[in-house]
């Protein structure tokens, strides 16, 4: 790609450039795209509206950018190898030309089922070549898709289905975990009960015993049967919405993110291009699952705007034992792999044993992202996975940025253990102290904020504007807040802290507090409750729960589990809290609110620095807490 750096100096020399001349040098970057007609401006902004749009008035399609664009000269090469969770079953390796006409055999489909350019279509699939088919297939028609993890409850489903008024659904009959189905289209019909979906496409993965709805429900195999391999592309607007993806904040309900389609196709090649020094016939592989930001990004949209093959992995890391990433890197002869430091952590713990004689020489860039890496992680990542010779990309970003935003050019920028290091060109980051105040100059820690547009930004929250710029543009005035803490160091180096806010990150999975909570006082014993997080050895962060009940009747022992299931079942397994504490009141202040600080110190052992409780409405209660800590 003709827009790879290749040079520290030119990394440096080309972020001067981008931030004095952000239009000549985003204009660039976009010429190497197929657009059907031009923009008429780069860039239209203010951070007030929140109202930004990237090349005005172009008309483009992004699949036209993966395949027609790339057809005559990669169309042999794999686009996605597909390695299942048992070891034992064939991969699939589909090919440039193979996935292009399976996406416009399945744009025909969703046409024929009557969807049209600006519907909804929710994708609620496990991770087999067939979900980026059905991605790539609404973007193709001008459908807006809202991908769904596989692993979310049939509420958390619902509640999405209801937001974006989803005209159609696509899913699977099951789901392998481990050597377990796990259904899937009955967590669609449950869902399903109360909406007005009219078409629920079901492809066959497991083979297990489905109920199939008449008139609503097809199977993908049927409906794809005989359908034309000729597909002609709707033209989109480059501010059309490409897709909306669910994710938690700081208050209870979660928020549908939106993306557009120019800027976030440009970001995300010139991104994946650029931090992984991606070269042809390189085998990629990114361990996130595609109901996540990071599985949009860089296992669909980023890898495949760039003619990469990418590697999609059904399985999880431990089954069926440790080995399962190291056999699958050796097997394809992986040469970038991208994944958590959950992952990195729970495979750690296995020691180096599962390591032993698998060949890794393939291997040339190693990834992070979701969470800050720890010291140790990255050490132990370095050492005994890249043994030595591959750097490591700390990549931070976030649902709402669309892309890698803070991050070493693999190669490139020297990397410092547990550091994202240095912003990509255009990427103009601002530190705040908590009045808004921009610390300027090296060794100062603050609150991220992002003073500037990027391609692939946030546009809105889907069908609540005011909550977009309530929550990402009015702590502070004229910027984009993300959320997170940062400091930067003596070199100008970035080490992200953690959120700042109400949000936990549970191995890499964005979770709000008050989501949980909301969870929880649905149990009908439970008054109140409080949620925090705690460092957990493996998930980065773990959930603390206080929860006041209505003993009555009830052992401690049974509402604990009672209340855990409460949660697996509205939120998903992911959200269910690793200790529940049982307490007699929660401290609060005379207004009533609930001090987290206190609780967070608590559920983190640190209980001789609980700070001042003078505030508190009844200061004994925190006594109370200490001894029934868990
Ligand atoms: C891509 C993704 C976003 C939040 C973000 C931050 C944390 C992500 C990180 C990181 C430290 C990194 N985060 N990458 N923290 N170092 N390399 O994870 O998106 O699910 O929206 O989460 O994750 O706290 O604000 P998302």
């Amino acid at each position: 790609m003709s827009d790879r750096l290749h040079t520290l100096s030119g990394y440096l020399y080309e972020y001067q450039k981008s931030i004095a001349q952000p239009e000549e040098f985003w204009a660039r970057i976009a010429d190497s795209f197929h657009w059907r007609k031009r923009w008429d401006n780069v860039l239209k902004w203010n951070f007030d509206g929140p109202d930004v749009k990237w090349f005005v008035n172009a008309k483009l399609n992004i699949t036209e950018n993966i395949f027609e664009r790339h057809l005559y000269t990669i169309g042999d090469r794999p686009a996605i190898i597909w390695e299942p969770s048992e070891p034992n079953e064939p991969t699939r390796t589909i090919t440039y030309r193979e996935l292009f006409v399976e996406v416009c055999r399945f744009s025909n489909v969703l046409q024929d089922k009557g969807i049209k350019k600006g519907d909804r279509v929710i994708i609620y699939m496990p991770m087999v070549p067939e979900a980026a088919i059905a991605m790539l297939a609404c973007a193709r028609i001008g459908a807006i898709h809202s991908v769904v993890f596989a692993g979310f409850s049939s509420n958390a489903l619902a509640d999405r289905v209801i937001d974006c008024e989803a005209k159609a659904i696509l899913t699977s009959d099951g789901n392998y975990r481990g050597n377990k189905k796990i259904g899937v289209k009955s967590v669609v019909d449950e869902a399903l009960e109360k909406s007005s979906v009219e078409t629920v496409i079901v492809y066959q993965r497991t083979g297990q015993e489905v109920t199939m709805k008449d008139g609503r429900d097809f199977w993908w195999h049927e409906v794809m049967a005989g359908q034309s391999e000729k597909h002609v592309a709707e033209e989109m607007d480059s501010e059309d919405m490409l897709f909306i993806l669910y994710t938690s904040g700081s208050t209870g309900k979660p928020k549908g993110v939106v993306h557009t389609t120019g800027g976030y196709m440009v970001y995300t090649q010139y991104s994946f291009s650029n931090v992984f020094q991606y070269s042809p016939g390189d085998v990629y592989w990114c361990t996130a699952d595609i109901g996540w930001i990071t599985g949009h990004s860089y296992i669909v949209y980023g890898p495949l705007l760039a003619g990469a093959t990418t590697l999609m992995f059904e399985g999880v890391p431990t089954y069926p034992n440790p080995s399962r990433f190291w056999e699958v890197i050796e097997k394809h002869k992986v040469n970038v792999f991208y994944t958590a430091p959950t992952a990195i952590r729970a495979l750690q713990a296995f020691g180096t044993d599962p390591i032993q004689g698998y060949d890794l020489s393939s291997l040339k860039v190693l990834g992070s992202v979701g969470e800050p890496i720890n010291e140790e992680a990255w050490h132990w990542y370095h050492t005994h996975i890249g043994k030595g010779r591959c750097p490591i990309v700390d990549t931070w970003w976030q649902t709402e940025t669309g892309g890698i935003l803070i991050s070493p050019l693999a190669g490139i920028t020297p990397t410092k253990p547990a550091y994202a290091t240095l912003p990509l060109p255009g990427i103009q980051l601002c530190i705040v102290d908590p009045e808004g105040n921009e610390l300027k100059g090296n060794s100062v820690e603050g609150n991220l904020c992002i003073k500037f547009p990027w391609p692939s930004m946030i546009r809105t929250t889907y069908g609540d504007h005011d909550r977009c710029k309530q929550t990402y543009f009015s702590t502070y005035k004229g910027m984009y807040f993300t959320g997170d803490g940062v400091k930067r160091d003596h070199d100008g180096y970035y080490r992200i802290l953690g959120r700042v806010d109400d949000v936990i990150n549970v191995s890499g999975h964005r979770m709000g507090t008050a989501e949980v909570e909301n969870a929880i006082n649905e149990h009908p014993k439970v008054i109140e409750s409080a949620v925090v997080a705690y460092p957990h050895e493996v998930k980065g962060q773990g959930i603390y729960a206080y929860v006041i009940c209505d003993m009555t009747n009830r052992t401690e022992e049974n509402l604990i589990n009672e209340i855990k299931e409460m949660v697996s079942k509205i939120i998903g397994p992911i959200a269910k809290p690793d200790k529940i504490q049982i307490v007699p009141g929660l401290p609060k202040t005379r207004s009533g609110k609930i001090m987290r600080r206190i609780l967070r110190k608590v559920a983190e052992g640190s209980l001789d620095s609980m700070g001042d409780t003078s505030t508190l409405l009844d200061p004994d209660v925190v006594e109370k807490i200490i001894e029934g800590r868990k």
